[in-house]
């Protein structure tokens, strides 16, 4: 028996009773530049961010004048796959839209 613990009949401590703790979120940002089409901005909120029309509307001209701007706020691993998506659409539609993310 490789826990001698177990023999002697001593309590094991099965867990530690922390408080759990709320997953990290992370912001999704996207950049301004002077070459995606505006229109193109909008489409990549509405299909990668589900934002409705209004919002991507809103998000991409607070971009357009403020240089950055929110998408969205996920786990991790669901912020760093929106920036892949952000990047690969845009790539094979020959602009250079660029998303980070940022912890919150
Ligand atoms: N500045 C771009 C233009 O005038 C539009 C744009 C908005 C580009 C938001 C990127 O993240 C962006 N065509």
């Amino acid at each position: 028996m490789p826990n001698p613990k177990e023999q002697t009949g001593e309590a094991v401590k099965e867990r530690e009773k922390t408080k759990q703790q709320e997953p990290r979120l992370y912001k999704v940002i996207l950049l301004n530049d002077d070459y995606t089409t505006m229109e193109f901005v909008v489409s990549v909120l509405e299909t990668v961010f589900q934002r409705t029309p209004a919002e991507a509307y809103k998000i991409m001209m607070n971009v357009h004048i403020n240089g950055r701007g929110l998408a969205g706020v996920y786990p991790w691993e669901v912020a760093e796959t929106k920036v892949e998506t952000v990047t690969t659409l845009a790539r094979g539609a020959g602009y250079p839209l660029k998303a980070v993310t940022e912890e919150e």
